[in-house]
């Protein structure tokens, strides 16, 4: 049944049918990925400038990454944590000194990391700062994206997100993103704040990259009222912003870092939670767990995903690659009145269509980048991410800016 060559149409039928309408996808239908390149069904090859919205900073089934993933996958896929094995404490020494905490708590999804770690700063607040029961409070930003579990959409203001989703978890503030005054206004207005929750550039809201500084000056307001700088770096992390981590700009050490996606190259659910031991010590035994979190899959996976990261230097490619293709895009903006702007940092980009959020024209256009060979798609509206896998080079890079010079001559 599953190695039965299925025509484009059948397969989407099928999710049409059998599969919850929770997404809207493009319609391609993809059987095969390698690199920066993703092949469909009838063969045709496109550039991937989604990169499964960062989980592929490595590239599309990375030979490395899968070597590790069969070999552990013959061995010992998941012992749970009932048992110790020979491969979690390996890959919890190496996470924690890769990125330089004392601890990390694996998890599988982003949102599961995330909220880790907001219990985890709760925690600290009642045990460590004598905050009153249930009274601690998280600043978040507003057009945030976190995830999708119910306390995560609790603090959305995203009404898709968190429509008839209800009753919504309290114990949240939201404020502007990227307004230091906000923050400090937040920060006063209560004394039983425990943490502020924090994407370093805001993803899904668009490629909204804060002022030059704002990291910084937050972590130094958290520290000032004794407040947790949490980093979600779910998105951002992982050399996709042109830095091993996009907080690195501001050389800000987050009090709890959020990592996934990328942490495993796309290949397996991989997520973690790093602080050091002030924090991380008030989870006893017995407090919180999952039954595939750190198994020796992921743990091995996740060593070689970050392995190719460094090896193959992927946040100096993305640094460098992402300012040829800002440059590049930039002549397409000064010559042509659809796009009004294009903004990111490294490989996390997007351009802003000169069109209302509601109208069409940022799908149209995807639909005609994939007719011309490139896979992207409209985070909102008029806005339309674009994110290769690091591992493209100069050639290709190119090669993409005339599809996408091209596409928009077309309208
Ligand atoms: C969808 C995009 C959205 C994230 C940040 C945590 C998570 C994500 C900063 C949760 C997940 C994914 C989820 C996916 C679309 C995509 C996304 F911006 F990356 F494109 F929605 F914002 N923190 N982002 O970006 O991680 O539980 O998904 O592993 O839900 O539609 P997850």
């Amino acid at each position: 049944m599953i190695s039965e060559k299925i025509s484009s149409e059948q397969a989407i039928s099928l999710e049409e049918k059998y599969g919850a309408h929770n997404y809207h996808p493009l319609p391609v239908v993809l059987s095969r990925g390698e690199g920066v390149y993703v092949w469909d069904v009838d063969g045709k090859q496109y550039y991937d400038f989604l990169s499964a919205y960062s989980a592929v900073n490595q590239g599309h089934c990375h030979p490395k990454i899968i070597k590790a993933l069969t070999n552990q996958a013959q061995t010992l896929t998941l012992t749970s944590r009932a048992f110790y094995n020979d491969i979690l404490g390996k890959y919890e020494e190496y996470v924690t000194q890769y990125f330089g905490f004392d601890k990390v708590l694996p998890m599988n999804s982003g949102a599961e990391a995330v909220e880790t770690a907001i219990k985890l700063c709760r925690k600290y607040a009642y045990e460590k700062k004598g905050i009153a029961e249930n009274k601690a409070e998280i600043i978040v930003c507003k057009n945030n994206f976190h995830g999708r579990t119910t306390t995560i959409i609790s603090f959305s203001n995203d009404e898709d997100a968190r429509k008839n989703f209800g009753p919504y978890t309290a114990g949240f503030i939201k404020i502007e993103y990227d307004n230091l005054e906000a923050l400090e206004t937040a920060l006063k207005s209560s004394h039983t704040i425990a943490g502020f929750l924090v994407e370093p550039i805001q993803g899904e809201a668009g490629v909204y990259v804060p002022s030059e500084g704002y990291l910084a000056k937050a972590k130094a307001l958290c520290e000032k009222y004794d407040v947790l700088f949490i980093a979600d770096e779910v998105q951002t992390g992982i050399a996709r912003t042109g830095k091993l981590l996009a907080v690195d700009y501001e050389n800000v050490t987050p009090d709890i870092l959020i990592l996934g996606k990328a942490l495993s190259g796309g290949v397996y659910p991989v997520s973690a939670v790093l602080a050091n031991n002030t924090i991380m010590n008030v989870i006893k035994p017995g407090q919180h767990g999952s039954t595939f979190g750190g198994n020796p899959l992921a743990a091995t996976v996740a060593i070689a995903a970050l392995e190719v990261i460094k090896e193959e230097d992927l946040a100096r490619n993305a640094a460098q690659l992402g300012n040829l293709f800002r440059s590049e895009i930039q002549k397409l903006v000064d010559s042509n009145s659809l796009i009004k702007q294009v903004r990111g940092k490294g490989l996390l980009n997007a351009i802003i269509i000169n069109d209302s959020e509601d109208s069409s024209t940022a799908w149209d256009i995807c639909l005609k980048l994939r007719d011309n060979g490139l896979l992207a798609k409209p985070t909102h509206g008029n806005i339309i991410r674009f994110a290769p896998p690091l591992v493209m080079n100069e050639e290709q890079l190119l090669d993409c800016v005339s599809i996408i010079k091209k596409t928009f001559k077309e309208f």
